[in-house]
């Protein structure tokens, strides 16, 4: 019998299924498996959309799906909602909508919830689209609710970001500038079959004329242009220049050195977050609850500063660093 791994490098879906339920449970085999899978991961194009609540996330996802496959391409998905639990409502609504792609051998679509921290989703996320990387699907499609801190952590993982409004939204238009103008790289206006998609176009047009980048960027280097696009689902139209788009995108990720860029930064704030991890853990191994309590109060009676204590911390742990 061949080992969880050699199976997911043959295509073998259960062991894909298998692997994803594996990084969800946090359990440590997964991390071993993931070692093993990495020389093989790292051909999928990652791509993230997020967007506020109903703005028509998955059903975009689905189109965009679709038109992937008539391009013959093999489509992961991962949904992840931050707040419900994994069976929770709006995800199973997704499910049922997607359901008609899952059929599909080429297609592999899994929901995912947060268990226990921000970090962790980002973590488990980023795990599992690795899992689909190398069992051969590309591009692997990050679905994401909202426009907050969880979603940009989230969307981190993705090298083309997608970032959906529908008509009618006017309010999170300033959402949108206050956090996810810098993660961007295609807007989309869905719905456009609605009333309002041209003023939601010109106020994201707006929006983007005042990025300053837009108007001092190096004309000597290559240079993306972030598009606002319009879909209809129901119409079925746009579908096919949005992923034209994307696939330009990418594109423009490899001539300009940003994908090695990207992948580089995300690399190391993920090595970096495994030693935090291992050094949280190391703690409270070493450090009591109670222990805690004792030691906080002491700060905060102003026996103690806090500076001398994480000291004393650090050392317990074998740290020897001021
Ligand atoms: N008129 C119109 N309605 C659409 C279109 N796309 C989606 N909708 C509707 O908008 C609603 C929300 O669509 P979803 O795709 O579930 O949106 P979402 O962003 O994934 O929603 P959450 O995951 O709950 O945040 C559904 O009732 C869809 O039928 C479209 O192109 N035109
Ligand atoms: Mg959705």
């Amino acid at each position: 019998m061949q080992n969880i791994t050699e199976r997911l490098l043959s295509g073998d879906r259960r062991a894909l299924a298998r692997m994803v339920t594996l990084i969800e449970n946090e359990s440590p085999q997964a991390r071993r498996y993931l070692a093993e899978l990495h020389q093989n991961a790292g051909r999928a194009h990652i791509i993230g959309v997020t967007g506020a609540p109903g703005a028509g996330k998955s059903t975009l996802v689905t189109h965009l799906v679709r038109e992937f496959r008539r391009r013959e391409r093999k489509i992961g998905v991962v949904a992840v909602d931050p707040s419900s639990p994994f069976t929770g409502g709006a995800i199973l609504g997704d499910r049922i909508r997607m359901m008609e792609l899952a059929g599909d051998p080429n297609v592999f679509i899994r929901s995912m919830a947060s268990r226990g921290s921000l970090g962790g989703l980002s973590a488990a996320t980023r795990d599992v689209v690795r899992a689909m990387d190398a069992a051969g699907f590309n591009p692997v499609i990050i679905e994401t609710i909202g426009t907050g801190q969880a979603e940009v952590e989230v969307m981190r993982a993705a090298q083309t970001v997608l970032v959906v409004s529908a008509p009618g939204m006017g309010d999170e238009i300033q959402a949108i500038k206050a956090g996810i103008l810098e993660i961007a790289d295609i807007f989309v206006v869905s719905k456009a079959d609605k009333p309002g998609a041209d003023q939601t176009v010109a106020e994201l047009a707006m929006l983007l004329s005042l990025d300053p980048h837009r108007r001092h960027h190096d004309k000597s280097k290559p240079y993306w242009r972030i598009p606002v696009l319009k879909t209809s689902a129901i119409k079925d139209q746009g579908i096919t220049q949005l992923v034209d788009a994307i696939e330009q995108h990418y594109q423009y990720l490899l001539e300009s050195d940003m994908l090695a860029n990207r992948t580089q930064r995300q690399v190391r704030s993920e090595v970096e977050a495994l030693v935090l991890h291992s050094v949280m853990l190391a703690l409270k191994d070493k450090v009591t609850e109670a222990e805690w309590q004792l030691l906080m109060e002491d700060i905060t009676t102003r026996e103690r500063d806090p500076y001398s204590v994480a000291i004393e911390l650090q050392k317990r742990i074998g740290l020897n660093n001021k």
